[in-house]
Formats: C-alpha cells, structure tokens, sequence
C-alpha cells in the first residue's frame, strides 16, 4: 500500500500505520485521513491481519486537526463536510483490535483518534492534551465523550478548559493509557502485544472488542446479556474447540479463525 502521508508496513498478521507528516508534527489534514480510512478498509478486508498499530513519530503522535486547513472553514463548510463520519470516524469504526503507541504531543484530534483505538501504548515521553480551547473551540472528534469516559468527569474538565497536557505517567494513572514504555522500546513493546493478539483466533478477539464497547451504550443487565449471547455463540466455532483441546492435550492451539 502506497501513501503520501503514511506508511503502511506489515510483519505477519500485525500492520502498522505510521503517521507520516513530520513537518506538521502529523497533524491530521483531511489528506492524511482519507489514507488512514482506505488503510483500514483494506486490512479489514485482509484475512491474514488480526491486529493494527496506529502511531506517529517519536516527537509526535499527532498534534491534533490540521488548524490551518479548518482556520477559514464557514459554519457550514465544516457541517456540510463528510470528512468526520467518513474518514476521521473509520478508525472507530475498524472491527479488529487497533492499538495506539504514542510518543511526544498527542493533542486535540491526536488524543481523539488514539483514544479511537482499543487501547493505548505510550512512551515516557509521551503528553496528551485537549488544547482546543486555547483556538476558541472545543474537541469535536469525540474528546469530551471519550476522554471522560476514560478519564472521569473531573479530569476531562481539567484537561479541556484549561487546555493544559498530560504526561504519561499522570495518563496511566487516569487510566487514559494501559502502559507507559521506555521510548526506545515503544513499538516492540506494542509490536508484542499486537503479535499476541493477532495469534489468537480473529473472529473471538473482534467479538471480545465488541462486547467491551458494547459496555459504553448498553446498561449492565443488557450488556450482560450482550456477553452471554456472544460468548455462547463461540461454541459455534471451530476455534472454541481447538482452543480447549489444546489446553487438554497440553499444546499450544492453532486457531483457524473460524
Ligand atoms: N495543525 C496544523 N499545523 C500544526 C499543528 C496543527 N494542529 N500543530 C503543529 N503544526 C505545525 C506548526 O504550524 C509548525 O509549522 P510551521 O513550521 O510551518 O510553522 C510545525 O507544525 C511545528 O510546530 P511548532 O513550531 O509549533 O512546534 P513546537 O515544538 O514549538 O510546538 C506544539 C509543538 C506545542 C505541539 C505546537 O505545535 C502546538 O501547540 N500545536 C497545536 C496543538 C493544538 O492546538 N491542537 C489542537 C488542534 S484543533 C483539533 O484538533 C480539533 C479536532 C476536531 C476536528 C473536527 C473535524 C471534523
């Protein structure tokens, strides 16, 4: 896959997409997210890919929505665009694990797009912020939603009116990232993970994410029963039986994904 904005890269069933904007510091135009839209269409499509990795560079993951492209935007450029449902939403949309490994400013869209993804990897050098405020606007790709559902409502209010950033290690403590990585082992430590997960069957870990997310919209007794459903439908596949077969044979299991 061939991209002007970013870099695609494969080892196995893990893809990696690499923001690739470094003189914007990845600044998310709509350019960049129509490439990272088609990325994941494709590797959906992709049967042998069973995880992504979503990161920036070392000083940038992303320092938030091109200011520059939006600057002049009337009222009705910005809520005529389908650029936010179409391309800047498809990472939410992506049905396969998806994990975020974030090193240096991580801001404005950049937070919301890794917040996007299932879970997030930083690097100790790693800042989070909601500065929006500081351009006369607010977060308007899911950071007042999403960073208080992972952060709670004191700490979202903290961030977004007073724009300030976050460091990696207050971001695991809020619980906003799941481990914070020396810099130097960023992706290894994420490229790991995602070779964990990619090794296991498909089909579950895609469910397993829905049934977590399924969490944020559903009250507990309908999302328990959400759980129930899918985890007794895992017994419809061949990768339930492996799976338990091969713990009773001692062995490791080889999913089929299906
Ligand atoms: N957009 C466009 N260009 C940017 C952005 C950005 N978000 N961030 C940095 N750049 C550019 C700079 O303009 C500069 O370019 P140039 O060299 O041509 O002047 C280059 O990147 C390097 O930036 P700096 O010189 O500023 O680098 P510093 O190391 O001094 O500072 C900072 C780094 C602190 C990250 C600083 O660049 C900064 O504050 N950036 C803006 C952060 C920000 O406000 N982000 C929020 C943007 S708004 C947003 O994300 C809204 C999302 C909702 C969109 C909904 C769409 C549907």
């Amino acid at each position: 896959m061939k991209y002007d904005m970013i870099e695609v890269t494969r080892n196995g069933a893990v893809a990696t997409i690499q923001f690739d904007r470094p003189k914007a510091l990845n600044a998310l135009c709509t350019e960049m997210m129509v490439e990272v839209a088609d990325a994941l269409a494709k590797l959906e499509a992709d049967n042998v890919i069973g995880c992504v990795i979503l990161t920036g560079s070392d000083k940038a993951f992303a320092a938030g929505a091109d200011i520059k492209e939006m600057q002049n935007n009337s009222y009705m450029d910005i809520y005529k665009s389908d650029v936010f449902e179409k391309h800047h939403e498809a990472v939410a949309r992506f049905r396969k694990p998806i994990i975020a490994a974030v090193s240096g400013y991580c801001l404005g869209g950049g937070c919301e797009v890794a917040m996007m993804c299932d879970f997030i990897i930083a690097s100790d050098t790693a800042k989070f912020g909601q500065p929006e405020i500081n351009l006369g606007v607010m977060p308007g790709m899911g950071g007042t939603q999403r960073l208080t559902l992972a952060i709670g409502k004191s700490k979202a209010m903290d961030m977004c009116l007073t724009g300030r950033m976050m460091d990696a290690e207050e971001a695991e403590r809020a619980g906003l990232v799941s481990r914070v990585v020396p810099l130097d082992d960023l992706l290894t430590v994420a490229g790991e993970a995602a070779a964990k997960i990619a090794g296991q069957s498909h089909p579950i870990a895609m469910m397993t994410k829905e049934t977590i997310n399924a969490s944020f919209e559903m009250s507990l007794t309908q999302g328990l029963r959400y759980e129930r459903r899918l985890f007794q439908s895992m017994f419809t596949t061949d990768d339930q039986k492996e799976g338990m077969t091969a713990f009773v044979e001692k062995r490791k299991p080889h999913f089929k994904h299906k």
